[in-house]
């Protein structure tokens, strides 16, 4: 005769990984590396599409470089954090359902798709945004609204996961981890366990060294990747490879040749404001006193470099120009019809006296990659604000 097979049942999970005292500081973990990504996030959603209220500081010139590297580290990590945190709680999924109680039957279902939820907003999360800093969209969404949009539901399923769980949470936070009687394992009372009992010293230093193994994998993760904006990790980073290439020795995203610049021969920056036009010969731009500031670019993918850019201060060119500052500026590319051929200056970043219009970089003319004949150099800016090929300002209203 053959049994029939017999589902597990959560207390049958009785290795220390499983044990309430690890998924509690596994979810603590989390929850910090969430926060981060999140605030992070959603500073550079707003900074790349302000509301009325939302005003960014150009100072530090590094503010969003550090502020996008938190962001994409902190999702970095907590990718090896989410796996281990599953393996902590996956024995939660042979609870039964008390089938014979209605309301707590739709509690419980209700419970398992917030989770669910949570777990498949995590992942998409995580996934796309490693996609997106290796550079590749192999979907049809558009990345950036994708990833804002289930950033809120995972934040939504998050908060109503921490506000259930938060009595366990506390209680196991509570206890120390080599605790001679820890509480309960994720499942249910360690006691009644079917499987072997183990004794208290082997639980505790198994439950430690599981999160030190996890606490481990987040961290080489994060020094894999965190060269392409750490310059001193550039070394110890083999997933940075975006950092140190490219022309002039600045990455590139996209060519000249992929954005179909034509420069004319005759070329002429064209200046604008309500009641005036200007237009300016690049020799007479080169002519004009010019400043060097080092400024980093730095992608919202997450790399960023530095280098020493030359330019006019769009605040002198705009005076030079005869045109009112103090305003918000809209910079528009030679580019025609690319998603990134225009950014706008918040009027605080147009006055900032650090804010170019960039002719050289590193001493050397710019190259057609980097902008030539001129591009926007602007501190505290994503790079995707910093529009190559400029040919016009125009001095908003
Ligand atoms: N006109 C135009 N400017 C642009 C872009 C673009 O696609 N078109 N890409 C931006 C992005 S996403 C970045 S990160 C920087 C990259 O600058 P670099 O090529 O000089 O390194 O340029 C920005 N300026
Ligand atoms: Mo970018």
């Amino acid at each position: 005769m053959t049994r029939r097979p017999r589902l597990p049942k959560p207390e049958d999970f009785t290795a220390p990984s499983h044990s309430a005292l690890v998924a509690a500081r596994l979810g603590l973990w989390l929850g910090v590396a969430f926060a981060l990504c999140f605030a992070t996030g959603l500073l550079s959603h707003h900074i790349q599409h302000p509301p009325g209220w939302f005003t960014w500081p150009t100072r530090p010139v590094n503010l969003y470089r550090i502020t996008q590297g938190v962001h994409v580290l902190s999702g970095i990590a907590a990718i090896p954090l989410l796996l281990a945190k599953l393996w902590s709680v996956y024995p939660r999924l042979f609870a039964r359902p008390p089938l014979r109680q209605p309301v707590r039957l739709a509690g419980h279902g209700l419970r398992r798709i917030s989770i669910l939820l949570l777990v498949c907003a995590a992942f998409f999360e995580l996934v796309t945004g490693v996609f997106n800093v290796a550079q590749s969209y192999p979907w049809r969404f558009f990345f950036p609204q994708a990833h804002y949009a289930v950033a809120w539901l995972a934040v939504g399923a998050l908060l109503l996961h921490v506000a259930e769980k938060l009595p366990i949470t506390r209680a196991a936070l509570s206890e120390r981890l080599g605790a001679k009687a820890p509480s309960e394992p994720i499942g249910g009372p360690d006691r009644s366990a079917a499987g072997p009992v183990r004794d208290d010293d082997t639980a505790a230093s198994g439950r430690r060294a599981f999160l030190r193994t996890s606490a481990g994998a987040a961290g080489i993760a994060v020094l894999a990747t965190a060269g392409v904006t750490v310059p001193w990790l550039r070394r110890v980073s083999p997933l940075a490879w975006r950092a140190a290439v490219g022309p002039q020795g600045v990455p590139v995203n996209r060519t000249a040749l992929a954005a179909g610049i034509v420069v004319p021969a005759d070329f002429q920056l064209e200046i604008t404001w309500p009641g005036g036009r200007r237009g300016v010969y690049l020799a007479d731009l080169a002519a004009l006193p010019q400043r060097t500031a080092e400024l980093p670019i730095a992608c919202v993918e997450g790399w960023s470099a530095s280098a020493y850019w030359t330019g006019i201060p769009i605040l002198d060119l705009l005076g030079h120009a005869g045109a009112p500052t103090g305003r918000p500026v809209r910079v528009s590319s030679l580019e025609t019809g690319g998603l990134y051929s225009t950014s706008v200056l918040p009027a605080n970043h147009a006055s900032d006296p650090l804010t170019l219009l960039a002719l050289r970089i590193n001493g050397e003319v710019l190259s057609p990659d980097h902008g030539y004949p001129c591009r926007l150099l602007a501190p505290g800016r994503p790079g995707v604000l910093q529009t190559k090929w400029v040919a016009r300002l125009e001095v908003l209203a």
